[in-house]
């Protein structure tokens, strides 16, 4: 088993935001590591910071045995990965690129097939946090891929392994994102809805941000709901919290705003 305490030769295929964002913190983090971009400038101005520069996305996954991609999307990983097949052979690769679980997992196949040791991933965070305190990686597949990478990899922020279904990462991505983007409708209607009594969207935010802070504390009271139903006792019933959703509803036409996003809850919540 590799010493991942040692320097390890590390490669990243693909050097946007947040790609230059994770070798930078590779780099900070002693590795060896080389880079290769589509436009060559980006990687180049890794060179300061002791990166080395491959020719081509071939030539750096031959360069390293944990190859790690952060590119646009599957197409850009696919286009990348499958000529270079043979040099990947016995090595790890961990996909950083946002895909879906289906994506995901014919990755995962893939990998298999070629005896490639896959761990895909979803970065909970923006580049400026990486190798801070907030952030946070999802991973799955190849468990003892990701153990034996887990001090490299606990370089971008803290890395939680959530399955070796390789779907299962991007599943857990797109769950969370779901969640953040649920909230941020509620608050885009709820602003629109304050500001027809002289509100505004700001004193909104600073009310409803710590309370919303306090309703997140109750999501893992509401999980056996969802694991274990049969033997869940929901405290709230369904008609209980489908008429609350209808007063919310109710002011929302009564302030002439769209009532399409309470209609959704109603039905997601309750199924009522
Ligand atoms: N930035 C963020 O906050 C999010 C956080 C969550 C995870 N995402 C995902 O990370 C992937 C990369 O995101 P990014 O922020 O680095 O994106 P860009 O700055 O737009 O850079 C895109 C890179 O992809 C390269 N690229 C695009 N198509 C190809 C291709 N066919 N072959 C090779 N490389 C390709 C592009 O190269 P270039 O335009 O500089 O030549 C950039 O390096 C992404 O999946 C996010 O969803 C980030």
């Amino acid at each position: 088993m590799t010493n991942t305490t040692a320097a390890q030769r590390v490669s990243v295929i693909g050097l946007g935001a947040m790609g230059t964002a994770l070798a930078k913190a590779l780099l900070a983090g002693g590795h060896e590591v080389t880079v290769w971009n589509r436009t060559p400038a980006r990687a180049e101005a890794l060179v300061a910071d002791g990166a080395k520069v491959a020719a081509s996305s071939a030539e750096a996954m031959a360069a390293a045995d944990l190859v790690i991609l952060c590119v646009l999307d599957d197409a850009a990983v696919r286009e990348h990965i499958e000529p270079a097949a043979a040099r990947l052979r016995g090595r790890t690769v961990v996909n950083l690129t946002t895909t879906t679980p289906e994506q995901a997992r014919s990755l995962g196949v893939w990998a298999e097939t070629e005896g490639i040791e896959l761990v895909d991933g979803g970065i909970m965070a923006v580049p400026e946090m990486i190798g801070g305190p907030g952030a946070f990686v999802l991973y799955s597949g190849a468990a003892v891929a990701f153990e034996r990478y887990r001090s490299v990899l606990e370089l971008f922020g803290r890395a939680e392994f959530v399955g070796n279904d390789p779907g299962a990462a991007a599943m857990y991505d797109v769950s969370i994102l779901g969640g953040m983007y649920a909230m941020f409708a509620a608050f885009a209607q709820g602003g629109a809805m304050v500001r027809t009594t002289g509100g505004s969207a700001a004193q909104l935010a600073a009310l409803m941000a710590p309370f919303l802070q306090a309703m997140a504390t109750l999501l893992a009271a509401q999980a056996p709901g969802i694991d274990t139903p049969a033997e869940f006792v929901q405290v709230q019933s369904d008609e209980f919290t489908a008429a609350a959703i209808d007063l919310i509803d109710t002011a929302a036409v009564e302030s002439g705003n769209p009532t399409e996003l309470y209609g959704v809850l109603r039905r997601a919540l309750t199924g009522l």
